[in-house]
């Protein structure tokens, strides 16, 4: 299988995270990267591929333009009014206030951001841009006729929403790949969310379209970040009712449970039967994530990677989150390889 990746991930590269009210080091961070590339070279999973430059407009064909702008002109902003650390809302357009964009950088960022975890830095824009173009690369070679295709992206994407950052995400690098696929030439596509995390993002992104069955395996909402969108009973709205599927677990998951929850997606997905397969690939499953609940083992990975390859789609793994970076390129390519394996 062939890797999409580029250095220029290190871009993103921030010194500060809000967690438990204290500043830290965030757990989304370059060395994440480095260790699955790591992996994917030593058992030699591919070719490891530079991405190519699509540029915006398929960027522009998910998130919105004063969200976009935003982004490049934020970190920029915040410098010139003359604070001193990384860059993080402190109010929000809470219930019952005005939806209006303010003027000041600091109203702008309670507007476009849906948590404060998440600072904006230098370079953090040019890393999620560059972080599009794995994905769209990746799409493009399932375009070209690859089986299957692995986009080490990172910032990850899967929280961002059509005008909204947070959660370690700024661009929605599987919806922007999805989206592209129905650009050329695709008539539906399903995206699979198996990061630990609720796709708030791309849930959000294509709630109201048949064009795209999303389905996520993640923790209760009630339990876990983004803790505001991902229960059982969200379907979708409009002409997208029945084409969002949630499968929200509590704390303590272990594979054989979360394992049914796949099979039913999967079956799912073979009902839809879409014209290709986007996994949003969050490891954070994995049973000594550190900011996660889930239970599963290294090996359970590789299990479920022939589990997905069972569909015999084209398919698309697009990297999202997971946490224990020293495990993180063992986990990520265990699916990968338990995937070609079984297809
Ligand atoms: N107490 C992704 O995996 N904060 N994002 C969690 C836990 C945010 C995760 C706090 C987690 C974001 C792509
Ligand atoms: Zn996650």
């Amino acid at each position: 299988m062939e890797t999409i990746f580029t250095e220029r991930h290190n871009l993103r590269n921030s010194k500060t995270e809000l967690f438990g009210g204290q500043l830290v080091q965030p757990f989304e961070r370059p060395s994440r990267a480095e260790y699955i590339i790591g992996r994917v070279r030593e058992v030699e999973l591919g070719p490891v591929s530079e991405p190519d430059d699509l540029g915006m407009k398929p960027i522009l064909a998910i998130h919105d333009k004063g969200f976009i702008d935003f982004l490049q002109i934020a970190w920029q902003d915040w410098q010139a009014a003359g604070y001193k650390g990384e860059a993080m809302p402190t109010v929000w357009p809470a219930r019952r206030m005005s939806q209006r964009i303010p003027t000041d950088i600091e109203g702008r960022l309670g507007y476009y951001a849906l948590a404060c975890e998440t600072t904006l830095s230098g370079g953090t824009w040019e890393a999620a841009y560059a972080s599009a173009q794995v994905a769209l690369t990746g799409a493009q070679r399932l375009n070209e006729g690859a089986k299957a295709v692995f986009s080490l992206c990172r910032p990850p994407g899967h929280h961002a929403a059509i005008d909204m950052y947070g959660g370690y995400c700024f661009v929605n690098n599987a919806a922007v790949a999805a989206q592209h696929l129905l650009d050329t030439g695709a008539k539906r596509v399903a995206i699979l969310d198996v990061d630990f995390h609720h796709g708030n993002g791309t849930q959000d992104i294509f709630d109201t379209r048949d064009d795209v069955l999303f389905i996520s395996l993640h923790g209760d909402p009630m339990d876990a970040f983004p803790h505001f969108l991902g229960h059982a009973d969200e379907k979708g709205s409009g002409a997208g009712v029945g084409f969002t599927v949630n499968y929200p677990m509590p704390p303590k998951t272990n594979f054989p449970t979360w394992r049914t929850a796949l099979i039913k997606a999967l079956e799912q997905i073979a009902k839809y039967a879409p014209d290709k397969l986007i996994i949003s690939l969050g490891v954070d499953t994995f049973e000594n994530d550190p900011i996660s609940f889930f239970k599963l083992k290294s090996e359970d990975f590789a299990t479920y990677g022939a589990d997905i390859a069972s569909l015999n789609l084209p398919t698309l793994f697009v990297m999202e989150g997971g946490y224990d970076i020293a495990e993180i390129g063992v986990n990520t390519v265990n699916v990968l390889q338990g995937f070609e394996k079984a297809f």
